[in-house]
């Protein structure tokens, strides 16, 4: 491996001699191609002259490669490691391990509470000046060295750095819904085949060579732990084959401070003869209840085998109850009955279990209201400090607006996390540029109100609202065996963006935007700036279109979550979008299914009125005749005739933006992603055209689609 990473970076040596290289996307936003402004570049190389590490731990390894090759690549020559301490040399060592002039008044020092936090400072000794990363313990200095790079990479100064960084969420972990038979769900790349399941048998050394590249990437972001396999789990996870898979992956992630989970069918525990979804059982019970002495004992061993695999093993997320996954109330327990006997067999190892809250087997006719019901009344429930609620953005499932989740706020006493959507199942597949960032920080500084204005779904994540130990942020992930791993280039920023919010959900979406592009794209002016506005953008273009004023479930005519399709009888068409002769929307206020109601009154109140509803969430939350009038005086006929004119105006001005740059971007990279361009483009015409003669059928007015 080792010799793979040498023989990178010589590549990137030589190659960067050249203005334009061939470009892949394989190397994601971790290319390091030589800095190409003269000055800046003269600049760094006087400050990194050798790199010195003190550090003994077994991530030391991970550090000099990472730093060797970064360093190389982006300065265009050898910075070699060195015992000693000199101008332009960079220490790199855990605080209590660094010479005492090195630390010596470092007044930051003192705000470091995190075993992951790192320093990064510039600092005048008696032989010059030198710049150091540290940190209380080894993954921090990871972190910091990839921080580091990062700012070489966007050609930031760093001639006197006074950093300190640590994260707000403990556990941020990306789930793969990846099927142990080397199959995915929602992964929509290109080839959508697993990284992690299967890829072995075809070819050894490449999927170890993938996941020591994933390990990279997740790094360089804060990312600390994933979930091999589907939510939709396979029984066969945990047997013994799987399980030293799972072993090897583990191995190959550890020096990359990544750990790794899986989910657990909750059935497991029964007789093969019992077949349900992911089945058939593997054990000797006749039962799953989490009371059952003979349950407990059978997870407790295989729990106990599992660590023998994988000492580190972080724990389990699970899916039960729910779309015909087995779960515990079928046998007469709650979900946080079955959550705490996982959480107290887990937690003597270290490890944790994300329980998700995406149900809707519950007797209510909007669905959007079930999961709440549900859930709610178990707060205090979910009280081990190692057992975390996972809900989804939003009540339904990914649309591509949904108002924040009303557990969010509700359930004041349980460690809530939160599940993103890195790919883009509702929102054009890999075929749409959509960057995520500006929506999540929607949802995060949404406002819940739970304890007075301010109490934003950030703090509750995070744990600050409510004091709560623990915090856990989830992302589902969108990588596979394509080359670029995501298919569209553009989706590499979503598992980026991810990465840095889950680290911090504080950031700017759009300063994420530029950093991702100067990383992946360059440095020119002209490219960041494009780039960066096409991307701040995207997620209002595709609502535009997919989910115009709020309605949800446009392409959602089929099981394949893409082509606009509206579908006489489709149950979700009926609730999200409900239009008929007269209107569209669904009264979820104070006035219809009460769905505001499971809010604090606050954001309640702002929900049920018209005037104060967010114009992307009005058709969500309320009602309107085809002729109302929206709160921005147009009618909603015409605002969503708008929204659909808007979507094909910028998508098609996407186009000629990205044209602009050509010269700018290496061809392949730039070729794949004109080509989706135009087929968004495309698709946001056909939305317009099939959506809005499909209403025009109902109401009869007249819309022109201009194009
Ligand atoms: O809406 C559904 C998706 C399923 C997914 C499920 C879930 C993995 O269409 O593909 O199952 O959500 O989140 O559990």
């Amino acid at each position: 491996m080792k010799n793979a990473k040498m023989a990178l970076c010589l590549l990137l040596l030589i190659l960067s001699a050249n203005k334009l290289i061939a470009e892949d996307g394989y190397n994601l936003w971790l290319r390091y191609s030589k800095v190409n402004d003269a000055k800046l570049l003269a600049d760094y190389r006087l400050q990194f002259e050798n790199v010195s590490i003190v550090d003994n731990s077994a991530m030391r390894v991970t550090i000099e490669q990472e730093l060797g090759c970064g360093l190389s690549g982006l300065l265009g020559k050898d910075v070699p490691s060195s015992e000693n301490v000199e101008n332009g040399t960079l220490i790199v060592g855990c605080i209590d391990s660094l010479d005492s002039s090195l630390i010596a008044g470092v007044d930051i020092l003192g705000e470091l509470t995190s075993e992951e936090g790192y320093c990064i400072y510039t600092k005048r000794v008696e032989v010059g000046v030198v710049t150091v990363i540290t940190a209380k313990a080894s993954t921090g200095l990871l972190y910091g060295a990839f921080e580091l790079l990062r700012l070489i990479q966007t050609h930031k100064d760093i001639t006197n750095l006074k950093i300190v960084e640590q994260p707000r969420i403990q556990y941020r972990v990306v789930n793969h819904w990846d099927n142990i038979d080397g199959s995915t769900e929602r992964v929509y790349s290109e080839n959508n085949r697993s990284i992690w399941w299967q890829y072995e048998t075809d070819n050894p050394e490449k999927a170890k060579q993938r996941w020591c590249d994933y390990g990279r990437a997740s790094a360089s972001v804060g990312i600390n732990m994933i979930i091999l396999n589907n939510v939709n789990a396979h029984v066969e996870t945990l047997s013994d084959k799987s399980l030293a898979h799972i072993k090897d992956i583990a191995d190959t992630l550890r020096p990359y401070g990544v750990r790794v989970g899986i989910t657990a069918n909750v059935a497991s525990c029964l007789k093969p003869s019992y077949n349900f979804r992911r089945g058939p059982g593997m054990g000797e019970l006749d039962t799953l209840d989490p009371k059952d002495p003979a349950v407990i004992e059978w997870w407790r061993k295989k729990i106990a085998e599992i660590y023998g695999y994988v000492p580190d093993f972080a724990g389990f997320l699970i899916k039960a109850g729910s779309e015909g996954m087995p779960g515990p109330e079928a046998y007469g327990s709650t979900a946080a009955e079955a959550a705490n006997m996982y959480g107290d067999l887990l937690k003597p190892y270290g490890g944790i279990v994300m329980w998700r809250t995406f149900t809707y087997e519950v007797d209510e006719p909007d669905q959007t209201k079930r999961q709440y019901i549900r859930f709610a009344p178990q707060d205090g429930g979910y009280n081990l400090g190692n057992v975390f609620l996972q809900n989804k953005y939003g009540s339904r499932d990914f649309m591509p607006r949904e108002p924040f989740h009303p557990l969010f706020g509700g359930m004041n006493k349980t460690q809530m996390s939160i599940e993103l959507q890195i790919t883009q199942e509702y929102t054009g597949h890999d075929q749409y540029l959509m960057y995520w960032g500006p929506f999540w920080k929607e949802i995060f500084s949404s406002d819940t109100y739970a304890k007075g204005k301010g109490s934003t779904v950030g703090k509750v994540l995070d744990g600050t609202l409510f004091e709560l130990p623990g915090s856990q942020i989830a992302g589902v992930g969108n990588v596979s065996r394509v080359k670029n791993w995501t298919g569209h280039d553009f989706a590499q920023a979503n598992w980026y963006a991810f990465g840095r919010l889950a680290w911090d959900h504080e950031l700017d979406a759009s300063d994420i935007a530029e950093e991702w592009v100067r990383q992946t794209w360059g440095n020119d002016p002209e490219v960041v700036e494009k780039l960066t506005a096409m991307m701040m953008n995207s997620h209002e273009v595709v609502t535009s279109f997919v989910g115009p004023l709020g309605i949800a479930h446009t392409n959602t005519g089929d099981s394949n979550h893409y082509e606009p399709s509206p579908q006489a009888g489709n149950q979700w068409q009926a609730q999200f979008i409900n239009a008929d002769k007269d209107g569209i929307g669904t009264d979820r206020s104070a006035t219809g299914t009460k769905a505001t109601s499971q809010y604090c009154p606050e954001a309640a109140r702002i929900f049920d009125n018209k005037e104060t509803c967010p114009m992307g969430l009005q058709l969500w939350f309320h009602r309107y005749k085809w002729q109302d009038k929206l709160p921005d005086g147009k009618s909603v006929w015409q605002g969503m005739v708008d929204k659909y004119n808007y979507a094909i105006e910028q998508t098609s001005d996407n186009i000629v933006k990205w044209q602009s740059l050509q010269g700018k971007i290496d061809s392949e990279r730039y070729e794949r992603v004109l080509k989706r361009l135009r087929a968004q483009h495309d698709h946001a015409l056909k939305f317009a055209r099939i959506w809005l003669e499909k209403f025009h059928k109902l109401n009869g007015l007249p819309y022109l689609i201009k194009n």
